[in-house]
């Protein structure tokens, strides 16, 4: 496979600074050098730069630097759209704000594969807020309700080209909603598997029926990990710890079976905030995690076993 390493330096759309220096501590932590490890080719693109803010006017007034996430979800769309042609595209964040981009740019790419695609979201949060009911005015909170196409976002954002059909959207790992992302979620077909969804069937049963529906419809994937998925035991270096997370063997499950599956075609590490961090240890588990997705195994398994 060839891993193409994009830094997205993206801090902005979370209350806490910290998360721009994410993609230095993804690269310190080996991430290239572990997938060259198993075998795998890799380019790393540098970082984006910053774009400028665009004017902005909302009748919400505690959305925060709206301007410049819109900017940012124009300017990662179009390089996901972009580097998507051909690869595996890993975005290095940056908080979880710039998956509107990263989302939208490869939903655009499977639209003129003629592909459906899906996605595999690994976190506290649902992210399901939009520009109207956003409390904290945080703009990571909003980036499955904008690829999804719920309405509101027009024409403060970028036009979708493609939006992603929330039936195809699975979340898992799920402890904090809040009500007014309840109350749209109950309005579409997104999967909400919360934590005891996973405490009562365990995540194996979960993801692989997920897997099963994306390998019959012949889909693509895209996998979304917020570091807050993990319990901040495992994960400390992120602004919004909730407790009661994935533990380090479920983490770990999800990312052997998600390569077993051979179903995954582009990837994002969000919401590390070294700054936050302890020696390194959560950017070195989400190098770790990603080898795991992209091959690495204790043992020899000769089928696939998802
Ligand atoms: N739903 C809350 C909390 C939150 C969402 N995503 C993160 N935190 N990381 C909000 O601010 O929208
Ligand atoms: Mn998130
Ligand atoms: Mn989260």
């Amino acid at each position: 496979m060839h891993c193409k390493l994009i830094g997205i330096p993206l801090q902005d759309g979370a209350s806490r600074l910290g998360c721009e220096m994410g993609p230095s501590a993804l690269r310190t932590a080996g991430l290239a050098d572990a997938l060259v490890e198993l075998g795998h080719e890799v380019s790393d693109l540098g970082n984006l730069s910053a774009p400028e803010a665009l004017a902005f006017e909302h009748p919400n007034p505690v959305l925060r630097k709206p301007g410049l996430i819109s900017a940012w979800t124009r300017l990662i769309a179009e390089t996901a759209y972009q580097v998507s042609a051909d690869g595996m595209p890993i975005f290095m964040g940056g908080d979880h704000a710039l998956s509107a981009g990263s989302v939208s740019g490869i939903a655009r790419r499977a639209q003129e594969l003629g592909k459906p695609l899906f996605v595999l979201w690994l976190d506290a949060h649902t992210d399901f807020h939009t520009l109207e009911t956003t409390t904290s005015g945080n703009l990571h909170g909003v980036p499955v309700a904008y690829f999804t196409g719920r309405p509101g976002f027009a024409p403060h954002f970028p036009e979708l080209a493609a939006p992603v059909d929330p039936a195809n959207v699975c979340m898992i790992g799920i402890r904090s909603v809040d009500a007014a992302e309840r109350a749209s979620l109950r309005q579409t077909q997104v999967t909400v598997h919360d934590m005891r969804a996973i405490d009562e069937y365990g995540v194996a049963v979960l993801l692989r029926s997920f897997l099963q529906k994306v390998a019959d419809a012949g889909g693509m994937l895209h996998v979304s990990l917020d570091v807050d998925f993990l319990d901040p035991a495992i994960g400390p270096a992120v602004g919004t710890t909730v407790p009661g997370g994935a533990t380090f063997r479920e983490a770990h499950l999800v990312m052997e079976m998600l390569h077993d599956s051979g179903l995954v075609t582009s990837l994002d590490l969000v919401e590390l905030n070294p700054f936050l961090d302890e020696r390194g240890r959560t950017a070195n588990m989400l190098v770790d995690l990603t080898a795991s997705l992209m091959g690495r195994t204790v043992m020899d398994r000769p089928t696939r076993s998802y």
